[in-house]
């Protein structure tokens, strides 16, 4: 039996609050628990940033049942305002929300700190004051809060795989946040006793990613035949997991974590991003000479590892080979054109040129493989 089989949020029926179910990974989540049909009712709270889309929801509008058991609501995660009802009607929160690029992170650090340490604050308040009505008889059972975190957290692992206990290290402001808001929520468990459990996936690609990232920018830039920036020797290396899988091992942390633990949940597909370049180009039928070496990312991580034995105990792995998921998802991008132009837009060009205007112009080419 799980540890938390019989809680409200897995019972037939569970109200989940999904922050940031309009993003890459959350609305992902949110289609495929809303697609069982199991009568879970999802709301959605999401500050619609450049990186979230009510389009990337669509799926569950087409159906009238699913749509049925959807509620969106825009709003920030570090609004207490809007927070403290919709966590008050949820029996579980999963925290999805966050500025999610380590390369925007570089450029402009603040809103990271302000969704990924505030925001969680916030969200953790709300949960503090349910606990405490719980206590008082108001309500009739604890919430659960799943703290969605990141292999980032661990810092540049040169040798070996992060296990759960090793202390943190993240060494970029995107993650130095995620480091803060695990650690934040953990503190919730221990101080107040919330019920709080952490996932820490590993890099994540599949259909709806924002096209800033290095395998939608690729294959959207190759689909273009637009050159392919590729930071510093590109021998820095990934462990890639399918968004399906990265969905599933967050539900069955929410499911069946212990509260108060942490579980990695890597796919164990570590390769050098050359490798996967090469593997994009093949899988758009492009030239190696598209490929562009360019200035690295300052403070670049090297390599990401991480073991999954705990999360592997509890009953998950990943199932998605990287050729099959990388094929279904170059299909998805080929196939849905409209929606990465619609995201390549907005503040997409001012981006980009900041990003690699200088790093393009001063780029030079690069030995295939
Ligand atoms: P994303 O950028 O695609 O989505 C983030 C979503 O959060 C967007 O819809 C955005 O509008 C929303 N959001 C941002 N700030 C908000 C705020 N203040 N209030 C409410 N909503 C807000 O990111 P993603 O890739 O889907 O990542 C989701 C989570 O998973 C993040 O917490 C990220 O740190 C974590 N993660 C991502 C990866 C990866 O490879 N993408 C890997 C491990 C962990
Ligand atoms: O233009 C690029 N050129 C390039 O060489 C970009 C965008 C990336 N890269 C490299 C940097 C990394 O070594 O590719 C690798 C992957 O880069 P990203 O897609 O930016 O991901 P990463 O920095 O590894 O972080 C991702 O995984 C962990 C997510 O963006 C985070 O949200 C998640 O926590």
């Amino acid at each position: 039996m799980s540890a938390t089989s019989g809680s409200p949020w897995t019972a037939p029926g569970a109200r989940l609050l999904v922050t940031g179910g309009a993003g890459f990974i959350g609305s992902q989540f949110v289609r495929q628990i809303l697609a069982r049909s199991d009568g879970t009712r999802i709301t959605v709270l999401d500050k619609l940033t450049y990186a979230g889309s009510e389009a990337n929801l669509e799926p569950v509008r087409a159906d009238a049942e699913q749509a049925g058991r959807l509620r969106f609501i825009k709003g920030d995660i570090a609004d207490a305002s809007v927070v403290e009802q919709l966590v008050a009607d949820a029996d579980a929160v999963v925290n999805f929300a966050a500025e999610s690029h380590v390369d925007r992170s570089i450029l402009d650090p603040e809103a990271f700190l302000v969704t990924g340490v505030i925001g969680v604050h916030v969200l953790l308040e709300a949960c503090r004051r349910e606990s405490e009505r719980v206590s008082s008889g108001l309500r009739p059972s604890a919430q659960r809060f799943v703290q969605v975190s990141t292999d980032e957290v661990y810092g540049s692992v040169e040798t070996g795989q992060s296990l759960e206990t090793d202390a943190l290290a993240p060494r970029s402001p995107y993650s130095a946040a995620k480091a803060a808001g695990e650690l934040l929520a953990m503190s919730y468990h221990v101080t107040y006793g919330i019920d709080v459990v952490v996932t820490r996936g590993s890099n994540t690609y599949g259909p709806y990613q924002h096209p800033e990232k290095l395998i939608p920018l690729f294959v959207t830039n190759a689909l273009q035949d637009l050159p392919l920036p590729l930071y510093g020797d590109g021998l820095q290396r990934r462990d890639w997991l399918h968004v399906a899988d990265h969905a599933g091992a967050v539900e069955h942390v929410l499911r069946h974590g212990v509260a108060g633990e942490i579980y990695n949940a890597p796919a164990g597909i570590e390769l050098p991003n050359r490798e996967v370049v090469r593997r994009i180009l093949e899988a758009t039928d492009r030239p190696w000479s598209l490929v562009r070496t360019v200035e690295d990312r300052p403070g670049h991580d090297r390599r990401y590892a991480m073991d999954g034995s705990k999360i592997e105990a509890l009953g998950w792995r990943a199932s998605v080979g990287f050729d099959d998921g990388l094929a279904r998802t170059v299909e998805w991008f080929r196939a849905n054109e409209a929606w990465w132009r619609t995201a390549r837009s907005g503040d997409w060009d001012a981006y980009y040129a900041r990003q690699y205007g200088a790093r393009l112009a001063e780029s030079r080419a690069t030995e295939a493989g």
